[in-house]
């Protein structure tokens, strides 16, 4: 039993009593959390904040499940989260909700696609690491996350005011690692194991401050290492 999905008993502080509290789940209704990460603190660990309540990811119903993705192609990542109808079975709260991200539509970004040819075809176990101005960031191709949700294969990163990525490398499960420098932003990479990369615009995403049109731009790998 959710003892907190009965919430109008919950908020009396009855399922606080004696009589209940060790006897039963407290499972259910926890509320959200939405992590931004602050960066490195002084001690070299990174810092997060939750920042579900400012952006409004806190809501009343209980929440099984979230898939994030770029559901409407524009560059930044939005968010569907499924509701667990528990034992009140009220309609409003079984919703599913999704938030669209209005923030990152400033911002630049690059997005990667991957196509395994020796590896598996989804790439899963891939890491593409990118370096933009100095910064590196790491993304690892998974296959599940949330409950009974998948996140998009396809990974993201965030450029802030960065119009040019310097060099991004993927080394793929087999071993393979493919590189690639001098990219630019707001720009869907789909990179082929040891065959090269494709640069295509997204349809829904602005491509301001890009130097070039929306058609596609062939480029070779610049470096290949085989794989041992
Ligand atoms: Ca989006
Ligand atoms: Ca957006």
């Amino acid at each position: 039993m959710s003892a907190v999905a009965h919430i109008d008993e919950y908020k009396t502080g009855f399922f606080n009593s004696d009589e209940y509290r060790g006897a039963m789940s407290w499972n259910g209704w926890e509320a959200n959390n939405l992590m931004r990460n602050e960066g490195p603190g002084a001690d070299g660990i990174p810092r997060f904040s939750d920042v579900a309540l400012a952006l409004g990811s806190i809501r009343e119903g209980d929440a099984r499940g979230v898939a994030v993705a770029d559901y409407d192609n524009d560059g930044d990542l939005d968010m569907a989260i499924n509701h667990n109808p528990g034992d009140n079975d009220i309609l409003e709260r079984r919703k599913a909700a999704f938030f669209r991200n209005r923030i990152g539509e400033t911002r630049s970004w690059l997005a990667v696609d991957l196509l395994g040819t020796r590896s598996n075809r989804d790439a899963v176990g891939a890491v593409v690491t990118i370096e933009a101005a100095g910064e590196r960031q790491l993304r690892l191709r998974t296959a599940g996350s949330s409950f009974a949700s998948q996140h998009s294969q396809r990974l993201y990163f965030g450029l802030g005011e960065h119009s040019r990525v310097d060099r991004l490398t993927v080394r793929w499960p087999s071993g393979q690692v493919d590189e690639f420098t001098d990219l630019e932003a707001r720009r869907l990479a789909r990179i082929t194991e040891g065959g090269g990369i494709e640069i295509l615009s997204l349809a829904g995403a602005s491509l301001e401050g890009a130097s070039d049109a929306a058609e596609p731009v062939a480029a070779e790998p610049v470096a290949a290492v085989a794989a041992p």
